[in-house]
């Protein structure tokens, strides 16, 4: 049986006292291996490090050095792909095509884009007058803020962890990530990766464990962390806030969304399905960018909810090797308790279910799978659980709607601003509809179409600050001006 240990000073190392946790296949539940569980010490011994390797090679290299050693990571992840793709398949079950085309080239291209957008960045300057007419010049530098807690989820684990180790190593500090316990082999697997290219140890290290009372709440509480970044659920995001309160701690935080995708009928009406359909279902659903609520424009209602159940109901649940397969399980059991539980409110609420609404039927081998059907309501009033709550599944409830006016107070009327998926061909609404709408990322006639140089986060309970491009850089360092008397 294989466990997965820590990274810490450039070693893998099991838990200080010992200690392991399972780890479940999402496809049919079997004994995948276990991992270390993370102790105050061990998250005491990574943080030493990474402070240790602040003061060495690393905080006395020269950018362009820098520069290079995260393009030699990236490429270090594009040669053991396969190896990449294999650990994220087996921890969450999704289809090869998911994991191999979307989230594994992403991890590499996340240390690329910051590598070079780091080489890049402008300084501030500013020249002043003085009294006796010599003037200033003043100039701001930006410098590390030191050791960054990188705390992540188990969703599209590699791409959301290298979303933030990337950006945080291009700018010069040192990381310590407490992966998701549901997810641990990528950020161990990125180790050997950052060993291989040479990257100085203690600048990458992991921690294994869990959250409230463990691991993660011993890095959030940790004086030595300068920083936490964290993705994953806002409650999660609000304890989080709490520790890092104490410490005068900054936080970046990406969190947990309801995010409404709005029909016109003047869309293209193929694309539009395609566009919700991946919107909603991607993943199984557990994309925080996914759309759980659907508001249809009423002439082309009736059409969009029978062409999205019929693409529902075309889906082929299977393992990741599955070539027949497109469709995977959820990522735990008690994440599929946690879904079915709201698939039984939404009937208790009165929902019409459309398609779904319970676990397909399996082979043998994988009956004890995470598995759920594509479930799609109508009906409910918009105060319903199912309407109002964050899922992570794959559901969403449809209305129609008769008004851009309508349509705009329905899709803000949530504690929740993460994104929108907006399909219309008229380009002026589409402008409207884009500053009326409460999130931080607005997709016109498409979703998930990411260019990594644009800001990325949350409005209202989804998050706090934005990442990506020359914003990740505002989070990763702390600016200082210096100012010169001429
Ligand atoms: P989660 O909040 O349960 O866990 C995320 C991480 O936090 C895990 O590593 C967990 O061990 C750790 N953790 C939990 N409690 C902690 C505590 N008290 N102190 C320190 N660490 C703690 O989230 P999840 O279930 O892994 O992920 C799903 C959630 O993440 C959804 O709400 C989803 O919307 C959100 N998400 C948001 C974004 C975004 O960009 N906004 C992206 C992906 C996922
Ligand atoms: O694309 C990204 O950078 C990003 N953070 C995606 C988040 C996906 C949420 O599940």
């Amino acid at each position: 049986m294989q466990t997965t240990h820590h990274f810490i000073d450039g070693r893998m190392r099991p838990a200080s006292d010992g200690q392991t946790f399972d780890k479940r296949s999402p496809v049919d539940n079997h004994l995948m291996g276990r991992v270390a569980r993370g102790t105050r010490d061990d998250v005491d011994a990574a943080v030493g490090a990474a402070r240790s390797a602040l003061r060495g090679e690393w905080g006395r290299m020269a950018v362009d050095k820098r520069v290079a050693m995260l393009h030699a990571v990236a490429d270090g992840i594009t040669r053991r792909f396969d190896d990449f793709v294999a650990a994220e398949e087996a921890d969450t079950g999704q289809p090869h095509h998911v994991i191999a085309h979307a989230f594994v080239p992403r991890g590499a291209a996340n240390f690329k884009i910051f590598a070079d957008i780091i080489k890049n960045v402008p300084a501030e300057s500013f020249a002043m007058d003085t009294p006796d007419g010599a003037g200033a010049l003043n100039y701001a530098i930006r410098k590390p803020k030191g050791v960054i807690g990188v705390i992540s989820p188990w969703n599209a684990p590699f791409l959301l962890m290298t979303w933030k180790v990337g950006p945080a190593l291009a700018c010069g500090n040192t990381v310590v990530v407490k992966p998701s316990e549901e997810t641990p082999a990528t950020a161990t697997l990125l180790g050997e990766v950052m060993n291989e290219v040479g990257v100085p140890h203690g600048v990458y290290n992991v921690v294994h464990g869990f959250g409230p009372d463990a691991a993660g709440e011993f890095l959030t509480r940790h004086d030595g962390v300068d920083a936490i970044t964290f993705t994953g659920e806002t409650r999660t995001g609000a304890a989080i806030m709490k520790a890092a309160a104490d410490g005068i701690r900054d936080v970046s935080f990406e969190l947990g969304g309801k995010n409404a995708g709005i029909v016109f009928a003047d869309c293209d009406f193929d694309a539009a399905v395609e566009g919700i359909f991946r919107s909603a279902f991607l993943n199984t659903g557990q994309v925080c960018l996914g759309t759980e609520r659907v508001y249809v424009e009423r002439p082309v209602f009736e059409r969009f909810v029978a062409a999205l159940k019929a693409r529902c109901e075309a889906v082929r649940h299977g393992r990741p090797s599955d070539p027949q397969a497109d469709y995977g399980p959820l990522i735990s059991q008690e994440h599929k308790r946690k879904v079915l539980s709201y698939y039984q409110r939404a009937v208790a609420d009165g929902a019409t279910v459309v398609t779904g609404g319970g676990v397909p039927a399996m082979p043998d081998e994988l009956a004890e799978g995470a598995w759920v059907q594509p479930t799609i309501w109508t009906g409910l009033a918009e105060t319903a659980a199912v309407v109002q709550e964050e899922i992570f599944g794959p559901c969403c409830h449809i209305r129609p709607f008769d008004s851009e006016q309508e349509v705009v107070e329905l899709a803000n009327a949530n504690r929740y601003g993460l994104s929108t998926t907006i399909w219309t061909e008229n380009l002026r609404r589409a402008h409207r509809m884009a500053g009326a709408i409460e999130v931080g990322i607005t997709w016109v006639n498409s979703w998930f179409l990411r260019d990594l140089r644009t800001p990325f986060g949350g409005a209202k309970q989804s998050g706090i600050g934005r990442e990506g491009g020359v914003h990740s850089l505002e989070f990763y360092t702390e600016m200082r001006n210096v100012c010169i008397k001429l």
